[in-house]
């Protein structure tokens, strides 16, 4: 039968793979066929968004494609595989990522123009998947790009929030938040999967049972959801590898509470069983306390729970004897917010699938692995006891039962220290006890990793100094890093079509050693001619968008100055701004003559402060305020303006950092566990002004010192500059500023006072003062290298051709090596 064989012949050679269909013709087809079928509108007349629809669908196609397939080569060569937890990932847009990894972004651009439509404005209509907040969300995201272009058999794991992270508006110069229902237009990158779903249990009691002669706990719960997976297929460039974020949703379950429905009260017991939903609806918007809130132990739990019931299938789809389990099963660990995991996996291996205690720890202590991002005590995670006791009890006893083997291991170590043994137990003792989870994910994990050398030796010397002491092997560090592909390929294509042609190959795109080649035209003329080119195409397109957004019209000849991140006040927002306010008043101060030496600047600020964070908040209309004095200051006109971006996300940033001449990064030294952003600044050539913080210390061995603009105290520094307290005197030019605000020169000062409060006297924890006089003269080092053109554009080549150490490429191969002991298993083309 004809029909039957052609059918055959097409499985074999593939449905609808870009080799068979790549031609422009069959993309259109496809494209309008999604217009007619999926959006159901009719291919006579659709708009921009409806266009954006069908194409994502026609990528999604090829994409899922190679989804299937990789995923059946796993299975196939079953490789141990790595099951990356974190309850955030920041992924941004995806179609321009996607189309570039898979190798068909030009096809479908011809494809689109021959039907009329633009596919760069057809990639705007998309908009962003915010589930994540900042520096730790993006990482996971980048990462996730990283693990299947490197061909690692990876899955994400992660919780698919119906709202996302607010969205910033900014009304009068105040943050307000408002709600992120992302999914109100359908998501085309995600796949539901109705039939893979599992209980998840909350609550109840645990009591004593025999089981075939065995004392067992059995937790009979007291609430039951269901979580439902939803698929997001991320592609690897250069590879068909493409490999599964796997996002849960919370459903009420069957189970959930089925007495309510016998007792007649039909109506509410649908209502109540309806909020089981409510698990899934909202990501947590201060990035690192979140202490004590039940509905955030819920999610993480939720998701935790999911994940491993997953995990565990998949293992004994294929396996009976759980000592394969570490051979097969490395579990990292996104910080301490899915450390329930550590507890939960006890839970199966003990009351599911009744291995002894002794069996079950041993497979715990060969496949966790953990990574913290913060180097602050405060940052890291506690949950009340009564909270974890009533929600997860069987969890609680279980962590109960770990920490008393830890402690009596650990007497018999280091004797009756009971100061070191308080210290390192995973129960806090207090008027409220407290769990303690980063010290739960360090006893219980083979390898603890930081995200920067620095941030490394000062949890080894500083905030697991006991454990550090006791089991040196476990720490490790791996340098963050961020994926070329989205940040140089996506995000500034004509840097890209720059580098590529003078490196004469694309190959840095998978292989980001390959751009130190730049180097040898550091002083080429004809490249600084491109590269100011580039940078110029850049800047018009950022100032196009401040206009759109502010009205305001700032020149391009003026330095770009950035300051995009998180607002939070050790990253020091405020120095920003004390030093825009210092500028701004020398330049009034000035005569004609001095004025025309004055090197104009545009000073970009943006950033999201947590709802509940004053501080910040007041940082963010204070620079409003400022801006407001400066941009309307006719006597000031082009040499400076200030400007604040308003909701700064993934889509924002990959326009404002091409747009970038200098980029800022003034965390107080010790504060920062890496930074990140950074690393996207200097992949874009853009100069950087930094204290020797995180990863910056890093970047400095790369670039050379005299290739950036540092400042500040160093990281020991700041301990004894602190001890010094009182005694620090600050420099006028500092008490100069900070009195400008106080006496109301920028008006709302009875709001700035606690501001104020905060960085004068003894409580300038942050050391803005202390650091404020080195600030001014980096600031003024930059402006002199700014008006040597040459020797900027050298510099900002040489900071791009450095960048390779800090793409997320390496960070993976790294922790595949070292951390995870993962092979590469790369799917045939
Ligand atoms: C660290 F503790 N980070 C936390 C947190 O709760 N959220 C978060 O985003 C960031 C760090 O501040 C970082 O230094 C780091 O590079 C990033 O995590 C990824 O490791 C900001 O860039």
């Amino acid at each position: 039968d004809f029909g039957e064989r052609k059918g055959q012949a097409e499985r074999m050679l593939g449905l609808m793979d870009v080799f068979l269909k790549n031609d422009p013709i069959s993309l259109q087809k496809d494209i309008l066929h999604h217009v007619e079928y999926t959006v159901a509108r009719s291919r006579f007349s659709f708009d921009d968004f409806e266009a954006y629809q069908a194409l994502a669908h026609s990528v999604r196609d090829l994409l899922i494609e190679r989804w299937h397939d990789t995923l059946i080569h796993f299975k196939k060569e079953d490789p141990k595989r790595v099951y990356f937890l974190s309850l955030e990932f920041l992924m941004g847009r995806s179609l321009s990522n996607i189309v570039i990894n898979l190798g068909i972004r030009d096809q479908f651009a011809d494809a689109l123009s021959q039907l009329g439509f633009d596919f760069e404005v057809l990639a705007e209509q998309e908009g962003d998947a915010c589930l994540g907040n900042g520096g730790l969300a993006r990482l996971s995201a980048c990462q996730m790009d990283s693990l299947a272009t490197l061909d690692y058999p990876a899955v994400g794991y992660g919780l698919r929030y119906q709202y996302g992270l607010f969205r910033q508006v900014i009304v009068d110069g105040f943050q307000h938040e408002q709600p992120d229902y992302w999914l109100n237009f359908g998501n085309p990158w995600e796949i539901e999967r109705v039939h893979i779903t599992y209980p998840v249990k909350f609550y109840g009691t645990v009591t004593d049972e025999f089981l075939n002669g065995e004392k067992c706990k059995v937790w009979v719960p007291g609430e039951m959801v269901e979580a439902v997976a939803y698929d997001n297929p991320i592609p690897g460039y250069g590879t068909r590898n493409t490999i599964n974020l796997r996002l849960w949703a919370a459903k009420p379950s069957d189970q959930h509470d089925m007495e309510s429905f016998n007792t007649g009260d039909y109506v509410d017991a649908v209502v109540n069983r309806q909020r089981a939903e409510s698990i899934s609806s909202i990501l947590y918007p201060d990035d690192r306390s979140y202490q004590g809130k039940e509905l955030r132990l819920k999610q993480q739990y939720f998701f935790v729970s999911a994940s491993v019931q997953d995990i565990f299938r998949r293992f004994k789809d294929t396996h009976k004897k759980f000592d394969e389990f570490p051979e097969k099963v490395a579990l990292q660990l996104n910080d301490t917010h899915p450390s329930l995991a550590i507890a939960e996996v006890m839970r199966v291996l003990l009351d599911e699938e009744h291995l002894s205690w002794h069996r079950a720890w041993d497979i715990i202590c060969k496949i966790f692995s953990f990574t913290t991002h913060t180097v602050s005590p405060e940052g890291l995670e506690k949950i009340p006891v009564d909270l974890l006791g009533n929600l997860l009890p069987r969890h609680l006893q279980i962590i109960y039962d770990i920490n008393f083997n830890f402690v009596e291991e650990l007497k018999k170590m280091i004797g009756l220290d009971y100061d070191r043994l308080t210290r390192m137990s995973i129960v806090e003792e207090g008027a409220v006890k407290n769990i303690r989870m980063a010290n739960l994910s360090v006893i219980c994990s083979h390898t603890v990793n930081g995200v920067s050398r620095l941030h490394s030796e000062l949890l080894r010397t500083k905030l697991f100094k006991d454990f550090y002491d006791l089991w040196p092997h476990k720490f490790q560090y791996k340098t963050n890093g961020v994926t070329q592909r989205r940040w140089i390929v996506v995000s500034n294509p004509s840097l890209c079509a720059l580098i590529s042609k003078w490196l004469g190959t694309e190959a840095w795109i998978r292989d980001i050693d390959l751009l130190i080649g730049l180097r040898d035209y550091a002083t080429n003329a004809e490249l600084h001619q491109e590269w100011k080119m580039v940078k110029k195409v850049n800047k018009i397109r950022l100032a196009e968008y401040i206009e759109a957004m502010s009205g305001l019209k700032v020149s391009l000849d003026a330095m770009f100055d950035v300051q995009t991140k998180r607002i939070h006040e050790y990253k020091r927002q405020l120095l920003n701004i004390l030093g825009i306010i210092h500028r701004y008043d020398c330049i009034k101060n000035m005569d004609k003559n001095d004025r025309k030496k004055v090197v104009p600047r545009v000073c970009i600020i943006g950033g999201k402060a947590a709802p509940g964070y004053e501080i910040a908040k007041k940082i963010i209309k204070l620079c409003h305020v400022v801006a407001e004095r400066i941009n309307n200051d006719n006597d000031i006109g082009d040499l400076l303006k200030l400007v604040f971006i308003p909701d700064y996300n993934v889509s924002v940033a990959e326009m404002v950092i091409p747009g970038a001449d200098l980029s800022q990064h003034l965390s107080t030294a010790g504060h920062e566990a890496s930074g990140t952003g950074s690393m996207k600044f200097l992949m874009n050539g853009c100069l950087l002004l930094a204290t020797a913080d995180g990863s910056t210390i890093e970047m400095v061995e790369e670039i050379g010192q005299d290739n950036m603009f540092l400042f500040g105290a160093k990281a020991h520094e700041v301990v004894a500059l602190r001890k010094k307290g009182p005694t620090l005197k600050v420099p006028l030019q500092f008490s100069r500023v900070v009195r400008m605000i106080r006496d109301g020169h920028f008006g709302f000062e009875d709001y700035f006072k606690s501001l104020c409060d905060k960085i004068e006297g003894t409580s300038d924890y942050f050391l803005l003062g202390a650091d404020f006089m080195s600030y001014l003269e980096a600031q003024a080092a930059a402006d002199k290298a700014f008006v040597d053109e040459e020797r900027w554009t050298k510099m900002s080549i040489l900071s791009a051709a450095g960048s390779g150490r800090f793409s997320s490429d390496r960070t993976i191969q790294e922790y595949a090596e070292n951390t995870w002991d993962i092979q590469p298993c790369r799917c045939p083309f």
